[in-house]
């Protein structure tokens, strides 16, 4: 049986249209679900909307629409941006939906037949941009730093989850291993939370209207943390159908960014544990992006819309920056002014470059028929695979990145050496060797490329007459001399036209 994947990105918050920060944990995330499928594993491969809560209703009063309208009309740009980027997600969970309802009414009745819920008063500070509790220490002049507001008092009776009784039980998972927090800098960060100490939390609100509403007390809705978190549960089916959430669950990655790394780290491991039911493989917070140094605000003016790059650079180029601006897991800068420059060095001048030229080769001087077989890279391949294989285990995608730029220097480099053109005028043997090692060569780069960029791999298979590359998988595809004597490869329009800046 197929090993199996499942990997997801947290569900965004439908108060706002995505931004490129969405759009990077998701491109990201696609890169680890097309790797699998391609490895021949079971992939699964979940993203969403976030539609309830306080934040959520706010937003849609201010815009004068009711909150599903509101939440319909936001959650379709997600779902649209998706679209454009290629993003191969095999489900879109929607937290209003029917069936993440039932489902968190069945987790919840779980966790108070477990003893794991109990009712009590609560009072404290409510900041709606976090949809959480803050305290007194962490106001600036006594706002939320993180949304410029001052907080709301609130006091209710709400029902409560006991943290604390499985606080104990996490850091065993996490000191043992298996509730891996990468990369280790943030394991480090959730130990220091856990060392602070915890407080239970509660699970509930009274003053808010749009939510679940609890199944055991229905004048008072689930807090929207609490039923987000289930996401990851309710859209494998849980507590209806048992089939899919059987095959896929435990996630064997969590993706997101560093700012909610405490309510997957520990909120819901805890009520996993309290539900009986197995915790994630892998909790995985990349950083933060900040545009021009600063960080990415709507009163800043510097959001950067993933639609305005798609319609600039196109969806392929915009994958590869984003994913190619830093070390995946680091905070970093993006300058807006670089993509372009970037784009042109690495897409076209080397990618794009490199598979136009070493087509024009193979129909200029042998009519665009594959040569006889020669193994004069078989090694060398065998080892970057071997590296690129690692970066992705390691979810390392800037790594695998740069293990396939590495690639694409040594064929241009190995062009230089043998110049086929002069080949062509004294040895057409060696021209012949070179010219099948280079197109091998790019049938390599294109399959270590599809993760990143789907459209221009599969475009760059076409071109060396692979048209049913998917039917196998890479333990086959990436053995050397899969392209065969006598196929006939054609040269393709450009991949990445110069763009002039
Ligand atoms: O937190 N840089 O939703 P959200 C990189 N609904 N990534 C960024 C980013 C940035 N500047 N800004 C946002 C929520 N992200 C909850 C999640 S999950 C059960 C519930 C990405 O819309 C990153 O993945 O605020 C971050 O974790 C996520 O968007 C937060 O999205």
């Amino acid at each position: 049986m197929a090993k199996k994947f499942y990997v997801t990105t947290p569900i965004y918050y439908v108060n706002d249209k995505p931004h490129i920060g969405h759009a990077y944990t998701t491109i990201a995330a696609d890169v680890l679900a097309r790797y699998h499928r391609l490895a021949g594993e079971e992939v699964f491969f979940l993203t969403g909307t976030d539609e309830h809560g306080a934040k959520v209703a706010e937003s849609a009063e201010a815009a004068n629409k009711t909150p599903q309208e509101f939440c319909d009309e936001n959650s379709a740009k997600f779902q649209m941006l998706w679209d454009r980027l290629d993003i191969s997600n095999d489900a879109f969970i929607r937290t209003t939906s029917s069936y993440h309802q039932q489902g968190v009414a069945a987790f919840l009745n779980r966790l108070k037949e477990a003893g794991a819920i109990y009712e009590g008063e609560y009072q404290g500070l409510y900041c709606t941009g976090c949809e959480n509790f803050i305290t007194e220490k962490e106001l600036v002049d006594g706002k939320c730093p993180n949304h410029d507001k001052a907080p709301q008092v609130i006091k209710e009776k709400n029902y409560f989850f006991k943290l604390k009784d499985y606080l104990p039980k996490v850091k065993e998972l996490l000191d043992s291993g298996e509730l891996k927090i990468l990369p280790t800098s943030r394991h480090q960060e959730v130990l220091g939370l856990l060392r602070q100490g915890l407080d239970d939390f509660s699970i509930s609100r009274q003053s808010v209207k749009w939510g679940i509403g609890l199944p055991f007390d229905n004048r008072q809705v689930t807090y929207v943390w609490v039923e987000a978190l289930q996401n990851y549960i309710t859209a494998l089916g849980y507590g209806q159908i048992d089939e899919k959430f059987a095959k896929f669950w435990p996630a064997d990655i969590h993706l997101m960014a560093k700012d909610i790394i405490k309510f997957h780290a520990i909120f819901w491991p805890a009520m996993l544990l309290a539900a009986g039911l197995e915790v994630p493989k892998v909790i995985f917070a990349h950083g933060f992006f900040t545009v021009d140094g600063q960080k990415m605000s709507k009163s800043l003016g510097n959001v950067i819309d993933p639609d305005a790059l798609i319609d600039e650079l196109g969806a392929e180029a915009v994958r590869y920056l984003l994913l190619s601006q830093f070390p995946f897991g680091a905070d970093g800068d993006v300058k807006a002014s670089n993509f372009v420059i970037q784009y042109n060095s690495d897409l076209a001048n080397g990618v794009g470059n490199l598979v136009s030229r070493v087509l024009a080769m193979a129909d200029k001087f042998l009519a665009g028929k594959t040569p006889d077989q020669d193994k004069e890279f078989a090694d060398e391949m065998a080892g970057i695979w071997r590296q690129y294989r690692e970066a992705m285990a390691a979810f390392q995608i800037d790594k695998a990145v740069e293990v396939i730029k590495k690639w694409q220097i040594f064929c241009d480099g190995y062009i230089e050496r043998h110049k086929p053109w002069a080949l062509a005028q004294t040895n057409n043997n060696q021209l012949a060797k070179v010219i099948y090692n280079l197109l091998e060569a790019l049938r390599h780069l294109a399959l270590m490329l599809y993760p990143i960029m789907p459209i221009t791999a599969d475009k760059i298979l076409i071109s060396l007459g692979q048209t049913d590359w998917q039917a196998s998988s890479l333990p086959d595809l990436s053995r050397w001399g899969g392209l065969k004597a006598g196929t006939k490869v054609v040269k393709g329009e450009a991949l990445f036209p110069r763009l002039e800046k």
